[in-house]
């Protein structure tokens, strides 16, 4: 393999990163980026700049997560970095109403059509949560049901693998979770549309929701297919469940109208009865949301009664960076820009691959994307996870040593920012065809 073209000198990130594993468990506050599955050391992020970080060491990255979505614009966008600027000097937080939460709602349901009511929360986790105990509420039922390879967030609810059958429910995947936490939640196998059948012939009078993400990032990229998409919603309405899209990484991200505008094209008047969103909406400060019919939002405290609350929720700093955000991304030709400059980055790795001859498949949508080492799409979590592990690990690290900053795992997204330039693509694939052809 060729020299690192990059200073190989990690001394600052290893030393830093020995001294966080000291007060932070694992050294980090979230377990994916202390590259436990790709081993070596975490870069601690000194500062960034549209397309780049550098890091405790000085090394300058391009970067493929952008927070893990948030970052459509690039890092410090002068339109947002100015908005934040000025919110901060009216005040940090007040635990009381203000009229930056209208306008960030106004713009939420003026976008997304599926939506009449939001609340605003602080993380994807939160909105989640809230959307489930919601839908529990309005249907006066207990049974959910998810996808394995669908991650919603860590509420103890959504931390289940699947049963031994589908009469069965799931079990904890997490320690600190009850059994009978997750007793009421189906996990089905994605794309499974028998599976889904199955399920509802025998609970669909019990289910209050079903949660799925409708392009699961979770498992890489992995689209839900048309028809299990189509069955999911004829069956959620057949049973009066109602069909929650977490489009916390899709949401603004894929299109302006999230993943439920793409299905939208396939599927004639499809909607979701409840959205979670989350990432792009807040620009990358602490910002979610959850939204649905009147009829159901209306359902939520003061008015109705299903509690849901919190402090920093609507944040008047956050919901700045978020209004800055998606004012930018409705910018004339801001999606096709962003989808064209995403498919030539799949395009030329999967060009590369196959000119070396290495097995290699990807897919995108929007700013997001993802690659597998395989010959074709996975279209479930089985399939995914069985991909060879030590085999992507040598290439996330090819390509960091070549300073591209690729997902640390297998199972995540990639996400492309308009700061990204064609000849920072072309330098990534030059990278990655370096290392395919044994360079
Ligand atoms: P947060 O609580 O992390 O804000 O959002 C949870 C969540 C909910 N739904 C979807 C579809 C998500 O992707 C996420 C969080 N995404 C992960 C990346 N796979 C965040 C990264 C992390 O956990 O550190």
């Amino acid at each position: 393999m060729e020299q690192s073209s990059i200073n190989p000198d990690t001394s600052r990130n290893t030393a830093l990163f020995e001294r966080a594993k000291k007060l932070i468990p694992g050294g980090v506050n979230s377990p994916v980026r202390a590259f436990k599955a790709v081993g070596g050391t975490p870069r601690f992020v000194q500062r960034a700049q549209g397309a780049y970080f550098w890091d405790a060491d000085g090394q300058r990255y391009l970067d493929y997560i952008g927070s893990w979505g948030p970052m459509i614009l690039g890092h410090g966008h002068p339109v947002v970095v100015e908005a934040v600027q000025k919110a901060v000097l009216e005040g940090f937080s007040f635990g009381a109403p203000t009229e930056r939460e209208v306008e960030l709602a106004e713009e939420i349901v003026r976008l997304v059509p599926s939506l009449e009511m939001v609340r605003l929360v602080s993380s994807g986790t939160e909105a989640a949560m809230s959307a489930i105990r919601l839908a529990r509420g309005a249907t006066g039922r207990s049974k959910i049901v998810k996808f394995e390879g669908c991650y919603h967030g860590h509420s103890d609810a959504l931390l289940v693998k699947a049963g031994s059958g589908l009469a069965t429910f799931g079990s904890p995947t997490s320690a600190g979770v009850p059994p009978e936490v997750v007793q009421h939640t189906l996990v089905l196998e994605y794309n499974n549309v028998a599976h889904l059948e199955e399920a509802f012939a025998l609970h669909g009078s019990e289910v209050a929701c079903l949660i799925i993400e409708p392009i699961c990032g979770n498992m890489n990229f992995v689209r839900a297919s048309v028809p299990f998409m189509t069955r999911c919603r004829e069956l959620c309405t057949q049973h009066g469940a109602l069909l929650i899209f977490d489009e916390v990484m899709t949401g603004f991200r894929v299109a302006l109208g999230g993943a439920q505008s793409v299905y939208a094209q396939s599927i004639p008047g499809f909607k979701p009865d409840m959205t979670v969103m989350g990432k792009v909406i807040g620009g990358g400060m602490p910002l979610a949301a959850f939204g649905g019919t009147r009829a159901v939002m209306e359902q939520l405290a003061p008015l109705g009664a299903v509690y849901q609350a919190g402090t920093l929720s609507g944040n008047p700093v956050a919901t700045a960076c978020g209004l800055a955000t998606l004012h930018e991304v409705q910018k004339p030709g801001f999606y096709d820009a962003l989808g064209a400059r995403t498919r030539s980055l799949v395009a030329g790795l999967t060009q590369a691959a196959a000119k070396a001859g290495v097995p290699f498949c990807g897919d995108s949508e929007g700013g997001m994307f993802g690659f597998f080492l395989l010959e074709q799409l996975p279209q479930n979590y089985a399939t995914v996870m069985g991909t060879d592990g030590l085999a992507f690990n040598r290439f996330f690290h090819a390509m960091l040593d070549r300073g591209v900053y690729f997902a640390p795992a297998l199972y995540e997204a990639g996400f492309v920012s308009s700061a990204h330039s064609a000849s920072d693509i072309d330098a990534t694939v030059d990278a990655a065809a370096r290392f395919f052809a044994g360079n």
